[in-house]
């Protein structure tokens, strides 16, 4: 399904294949509001490498070929759009941070170069014992349940990932392993997070007459700006004695070396609800997919936990070096996104008009979505068994012989996810503690992950 007839002569848009919609209304009922991305998956199964659907008076591309995604990958000629999803995503908190920034903007400029360092090597160093310090606590969690109790594994994890990015974002403890109910700021977010969803379902005129649900997205807004700008103040208060080497003391002393700026508070503040928003989802599921793989996979997780038992040894907390050596545990967690990549879908358009797969003109600012599931399902690149669970699609010879392309769970070029060695060494680091410590003596039987479905 990957390549496209590059034999004919040059189209139109009208020319992409697509389901037939209604007049006025175009595709809008072909979208399954449940589950889009497992709709859009079927249809690009139909329809191919590139297909086209059409909203009332606008139309947006689903590329899921790997050829078709190369290309719409070159930052010369495509760029990040944000869509409507993206802003009000943008208005409901994330505000001008990283993820909801236009490409344009001389502010993500200033803390893409400014952020770079705080998400690189040395930094995560730093991390790893905030890292092992909220795994010891879901750790012992675990280790602590009865044999034949059920174990909430995505509700543990999203503790586990949500208490990880603010304390090594901010020294800030949600506790949540000490909590039953999610923290209030969690409750603010997810609110906000569903009302921004629904918003970009609606038109202008509906979103306004929900004067209720309005005024709980100002409130909740209001709460997690307060909670932040808390934060931030404190720490500004602290001044030299502050924690300069977690990621606020890193932003608030950070310069962009081009400009010699650094980042305002508002910035700061929109930056932090961009991470908590952006890093702890997407994690989390990583981690809930992983567990039920390993769990179906009893071979699998034997290895893995082998590598665990043999690169810890008996530290009880691990080291930098060892968390790096648990290759296969990195090589289960690379093949889960590659099956579920938790963030399944990135919007790129074209700079200028453009042809696509030399064989579609397309306009420029038209939507192109990349629908990752399917991508990362292609058989002509990964083989008849692409949609198996096999962590031995992810070798280094097998993924260098690959266009790095045809692996996109972390989205793009400069912007990709700048979290991304964040989340591995996260994901990897607890994995760790969870094998040898719990998981081994108490393996849980009756665990609850999230089934995925079969696709
Ligand atoms: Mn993350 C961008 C996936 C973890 C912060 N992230 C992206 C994009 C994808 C993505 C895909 C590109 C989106 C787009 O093009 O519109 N992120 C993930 C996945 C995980 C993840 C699958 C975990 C697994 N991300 C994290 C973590 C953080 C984070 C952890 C922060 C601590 N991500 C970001 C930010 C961006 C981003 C910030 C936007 C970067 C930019 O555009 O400059």
């Amino acid at each position: 399904m990957s390549t496209v007839d590059t034999s004919g002569t040059v189209g139109g848009i009208d020319d992409i294949p697509g389901p037939r919609g209604l007049p006025l209304v175009g595709n809008l009922f072909d979208i399954d509001s449940h589950d889009p991305v497992e709709g859009f998956v079927a249809m690009a199964r139909e329809y191919g490498p590139i297909f086209k659907l059409s909203g009332a008076g606008s139309v947006r591309l689903i590329a899921s070929g790997a050829d078709i995604v190369e290309e719409v990958c070159d930052d010369s000629r495509f760029d990040k759009m944000i869509g409507a999803g993206l802003s009000n995503v943008r208005s409901g908190g994330a505000g001008n941070g990283l993820f909801t920034s236009e490409t344009s903007d001389p502010i993500w400029h200033r803390a893409h170069n400014i952020l770079m360092s705080p998400f690189g090597m040395q930094a995560m160093r730093d991390y790893l014992p905030k890292m092992i310090d909220v795994a010891d606590q879901l750790t012992d969690k675990w280790a602590r349940t009865n044999p034949g109790e059920d174990v909430d594994v995505p509700a543990d994890m999203t503790r586990l990932t949500l208490d990880t990015i603010a304390l090594c974002g901010f020294g800030y403890r949600f506790n949540s392993f000490y909590r039953e109910a999610p923290h209030p700021f969690v409750e603010a977010m997810t609110r906000t997070l569903t009302e921004s969803q629904a918003r970009s379902r609606q038109l202008p005129l509906q979103t306004r007459l929900r004067v209720r649900a309005q005024r709980r997205m100002e409130e909740d807004q209001a709460f997690m700006e307060a909670l932040v700008d808390g934060i931030v103040a404190e720490r500004r208060a602290q001044g030299a004695a502050g924690d300069a080497t977690d990621l606020l003391g890193r932003m608030i002393n950070g310069v962009d070396r081009q400009t010699g700026e650094g980042l305002p508070d508002e910035n700061i503040r929109a930056q932090c609800i961009t991470f908590l928003i952006a890093g702890h989802e997407t994690t989390s599921g990583l981690l809930s997919f992983a567990l039920y793989y390993l769990l179906k996979n009893p071979a699998f997780l034997e290895r893995a936990r082998a590598e665990a038992d043999e690169a810890l040894g008996d530290s009880a907390v691990p080291t930098f070096e060892q968390v790096q050596r648990l290759t296969y545990v990195r090589r289960v967690l690379d093949e889960t996104l590659r099956l579920w990549p938790t963030a399944p879908a990135f919007t790129r358009t074209p700079l200028e008009d453009t042809v696509l797969g030399g064989r579609y003109a397309v306009p420029r600012r038209t939507p192109i979505t990349v629908l990752i599931p399917a991508l990362h399902r292609d058989t002509s690149v990964w083989g008849p068994d692409a949609a198996e669970f096999d962590p031995d699609h992810m070798t280094s010879e097998r993924l260098a012989a690959l266009s790095t392309n045809s692996y996109k769970p972390f989205g793009t070029g400069q912007r990709a996810c700048i979290g991304r060695q964040f989340a591995l060494q996260e994901a990897c680091s607890c994995w760790g503690p969870c094998y040898s410590a719990s998981i081994s003596s108490t393996t849980p039987t009756t665990c609850s992950t999230r089934r995925p479905r079969s696709r």
